[in-house]
């Protein structure tokens, strides 16, 4: 017997295997007009793959460790401008410049000149001091205020010796107030800085706070101190220091 089949059988499975499986007999006729129907064949051969589908949407992160973390990314745009710095610190004093070393020298000689003018004619220097009266009398407040006025180094006048006592006595035409007060509390005597004053010079039997309110201190005219109370009205003498 020979290997093989009878021609019809080879063509009945040739027109089986090139129609699918959904047409029907009638289309198999159209298509294949040598074969007349008659009872189903057997199922042909799988086809070809089909095409790839459409890509799936990206998937849930996965749940497995992570791996390494990868290098640094590339550096960054430069930033904007900070805002200013704090003032630096007062730089050293300049120079100051020909011109005004000159006008302050001349100033200084003129100023001297004119110390000495009014040394000569109202004042009295002893040692580093000098007095000045404008030969007025008014309350120690007033004093106070005077010589404030006149920029007295230490406003009215505080002997502090024999010799500066002396001084302020001659300048004064009369009574006149000194720069120190009597404490309220204990009596101590103390200069208008709060010092107590260590040179005194008070007459016979004072300080003796007459009435509790001679808180204020005269230079009387023999030169001598006496306590009394700061309303009333002495001469004005202010101090300087030269
Ligand atoms: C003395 C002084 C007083 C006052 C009076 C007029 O008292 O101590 O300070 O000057 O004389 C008796
Ligand atoms: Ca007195």
């Amino acid at each position: 017997m020979s290997l093989f089949p009878s021609l019809p059988l080879l063509l009945l499975i040739v027109v089986t295997a090139s129609c699918t499986e959904t047409e029907n007999c009638e289309n198999v006729q159209k298509t294949c007009p040598v074969i007349a129907c008659g009872s189903p064949g057997i199922n042909g051969l799988p086809g070809k793959d089909g095409h790839d589908g459409a890509k799936g949407e990206k998937g849930e992160p996965g749940q497995g460790l992570r791996g390494f973390q990868g290098p640094p990314g590339k550096v960054g745009p430069q930033g904007m401008p900070g805002p200013p710095g704090l003032p630096g610190q007062v730089g050293q004093k300049g120079d100051p410049g020909d011109d005004l070393v000159n006008s302050l020298a001349s100033l200084r000689s003129e100023l001297d000149q004119l110390k000495k003018w009014l040394i000569f004619s109202l004042g009295k220097k002893v040692g580093k001091k000098f007095y000045f009266t404008n030969g007025e009398k008014m309350t120690f407040d007033e004093v106070k205020t005077l010589c404030a006025q006149f920029q007295a180094s230490n406003f009215v006048a505080i002997p502090t010796n024999a010799e500066e006592n002396k001084a302020i006595q001659d300048i004064a035409s009369g009574e006149a107030f000194l720069g120190i007060t009597n404490e309220e509390t204990d009596g101590q005597s103390v200069d208008l800085t709060g010092k107590r004053v260590t040179y005194q010079n008070w007459h016979d039997g004072e300080r003796n706070n007459v009435g509790s309110e001679e808180h204020c201190v005269t230079l009387l005219v023999d030169g001598t101190w006496n306590d009394i109370t700061c309303s009333a009205s002495f001469l004005a003498v202010c101090e300087y220091s030269a």
